[in-house]
C-alpha cells in the first residue's frame, strides 16, 4: 500500500475507504501513487486542486435534478438550483457571454447538442479531419457527427517550403465552404499548437452562410487567462471540456450568445441527450470556474505556454521535429520519424511510460503508420505546470526523452531516467496536496 501521499484529506478519505472495501481503496491508492511519482505529458490532462477534487466527492451526487434551474423535474433541488447557476454565472463571466449550459457529461455530449442545435440530420458541416489534428466528434465516420452528419474536411498547409506549414489552410477553408456550402463550420482542435483566428472564420462562415462552432476543448484555459484570443463575439456556439487547460473536473459546458440558439443547444441536451445532470461535477466545475476568475490562474495559463515552449525548444535541440515548428499554445506534435525513420509512436509512448514519463501516440500530418502506432507524439504542459515545473525542469523532461529514445529502450538506460523522474516528482508534490496554489 503505497503510503507517501502529501495529501492528509486523501489519506483520510482513502482510510475512509479502506475500512469498508479494501480492494477498492488499494486501487485508488495505487492510482494515486502512479500520478505522484510519474511526469504527466498527456497535452488533454491536468491536476485539479483539492476543492474541485471534493466537491467532486460530495453529496451532491445524491440527487436527481433533471430540468434546469427553477425548471426541474424533482423536488429538493433548492440548493442545486443555486449551485448550477453559481456555475453558470462564472462561466459567462469567464467567457463573456450571455448564455452557459453547464450540463454537457463531457465534451462530446456538448458537441453533440451543438450539432443537434445547429443542424438537421443529413446536413453539412465543415472540419478539420481526426488525423490532422481535429476530434473523433468532428465527423468520424464512426461516431455519432459522422453517422448523422455530413463532414467536409478543409486542409493543413501541405507545402513544407510556407512558413505556415502544417497550419490551417484558411484560403482552402473558405473554397471548402463555398463549394459545399455547410450549414456549420467547425473550428478548435484536439492536436493543433496553433493560435486559431477565429475571426477569419466567422468572416468565411458569413461568407457561405453557415454557422461557425468553436470547440475550445484543449484551449479553454488559455482562452480564460486571455493567453489565446477568444472565440466571442466570433462563434455562435462555443463548446468546450472543463477538466484540460481549464483544470476543472472531467465534464462539458455549451455557450453562445443568441438566445434563441441557447434554448435549443438547451432542449437538445436536455432531454434531447442526456437524464440527470451530475449534481456534484456542476459544483466542481462552479469552484473551478471560480479559481479561474482569480489572478494566479492567468499566471499559471502564462506559465503552461511558456513550459510548452520551453519543452518544444529543447526537444528541437535534440533533433526532434516539431509539426509546424513549434507551438503557441500549451501543446506540441513531435514527428519521431524526423529524427529516427523506425521510431513508432507506440515504442515511444511504451519507453517512455516505464521511465515515468506519460505521453500518447498520435498521428502527424499525412502519417503512413495507423492510429494505434503512428509516428508522433503529443506532449502538452497544463499537469506539469500544475505540479510547479518550470522551464528549467522542461529542458531536463527534453533532455530525459531524447536519452530514452536514443536508447531504443534499453532497460538500464530507462531504470536510470526512471530514479531521476521520481526524484524530480518528490521535488513537486502533486496538487490535490495541500499545497495547491488557487
Ligand atoms: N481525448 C481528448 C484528448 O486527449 O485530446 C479529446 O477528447
Amino acid at each position: 500500500m503505497p503510503t507517501d501521499s502529501h495529501d492528509p484529506i486523501t489519506d483520510a478519505v482513502l482510510d475512509l475507504i479502506r475500512a469498508q472495501d479494501p480492494e477498492s481503496a488499494e486501487l485508488i491508492a495505487l492510482e494515486r501513487d502512479r500520478q505522484e511519482h510519474t511526469i504527466e505529458l498527456i497535452a488533454s490532462e491536468n491536476h485539479v486542486s483539492p476543492a474541485v477534487m471534493y466537491a467532486m466527492g460530495s453529496c451532491l451526487t445524491n440527487k436527481y435534478a433533471e430540468g434546469y434551474p427553477g425548471r426541474r423535474y424533482y423536488g429538493g433541488c433548492e440548493f442545486h438550483d443555486q449551485v448550477e447557476t453559481l456555475a453558470q454565472e462564472r462561466a459567462k463571466q469567464i467567457f463573456g457571454c450571455s448564455f452557459a449550459n453547464v450540463q454537457p457529461h463531457s465534451g462530446a455530449q456538448a458537441n453533440a447538442a451543438a450539432f443537434m442545435a445547429l443542424l438537421e440530420p443529413g446536413d453539412t458541416f465543415a472540419s478539420l479531419v481526426l488525423s490532422d489534428g481535429g476530434h473523433l466528434s468532428h465527423g468520424m465516420k464512426i461516431n455519432f457527427s459522422g453517422i448523422f452528419y455530413k463532414p467536409v474536411h478543409y486542409p493543413l498547409i501541405r507545402d513544407s517550403s510556407s512558413s505556415d506549414f502544417e497550419t490551417i489552410d484558411y484560403d482552402a477553408v473558405r473554397e471548402v465552404c463555398l463549394e459545399h456550402k455547410p450549414k456549420m463550420l467547425l473550428c478548435g482542435y484536439s492536436a493543433y499548437p496553433r493560435v486559431i483566428d477565429f475571426a477569419k472564420f466567422r468572416a468565411i462562415a458569413d461568407e457561405c452562410g453557415a454557422y461557425l462552432l468553436a470547440d475550445i476543448a484543449h484551449i479553454a484555459g488559455l482562452v480564460a487567462a486571455g493567453t489565446h484570443p477568444s472565440p466571442f463575439p466570433h462563434a455562435h456556439v462555443v463548446t468546450t471540456t472543463t477538466h484540460k487547460t481549464l483544470r476543472g473536473p472531467r465534464g462539458g459546458l455549451i455557450m453562445c450568445n443568441d438566445e434563441e440558439i441557447s434554448k435549443k443547444v438547451n432542449r437538445s441536451l436536455f432531454p434531447g441527450l442526456q437524464g440527470g445532470p451530475l449534481m456534484h461535477i456542476i459544483a466542481a466545475k462552479a469552484v473551478a470556474f471560480g479559481e479561474a476568475l482569480k489572478p494566479e490562474f492567468a499566471e499559471y495559463s502564462t506559465k503552461v505556454v511558456a513550459n510548452a515552449q520551453a519543452l518544444a525548444t529543447a526537444l528541437t535541440g535534440h533533433g526532434f521535429r516539431i509539426t509546424s515548428g513549434g507551438t503557441d499554445n500549451h501543446l506540441m506534435l513531435v514527428d519521431l520519424s524526423a529524427r529516427d525513420a523506425d521510431l513508432t509512436g507506440a515504442d515511444a509512448e511504451g519507453w517512455l511510460e516505464a521511465a515515468g514519463i506519460i505521453t500518447n501516440k498520435n498521428g502527424i500530418p499525412d502519417d503512413p503508420r495507423p492510429p494505434r502506432v503512428t509516428s508522433g507524439l503529443r506532449l502538452g504542459s497544463p499537469a506539469t505546470t500544475s505540479r510547479g515545473f518550470g522551464e528549467a525542469e522542461m529542458v531536463q523532461i527534453a533532455q530525459w526523452i531524447d536519452t530514452v529514445l536514443a536508447s531504443k529502450g534499453d532497460e538500464a538506460t530507462i531504470a536510470k531516467v526512471r530514479n531521476d523522474v521520481k526524484s524530480l516528482c518528490a521535488k513537486f508534490p502533486m496538487p490535490g496536496a495541500a499545497t495547491v496554489s488557487c
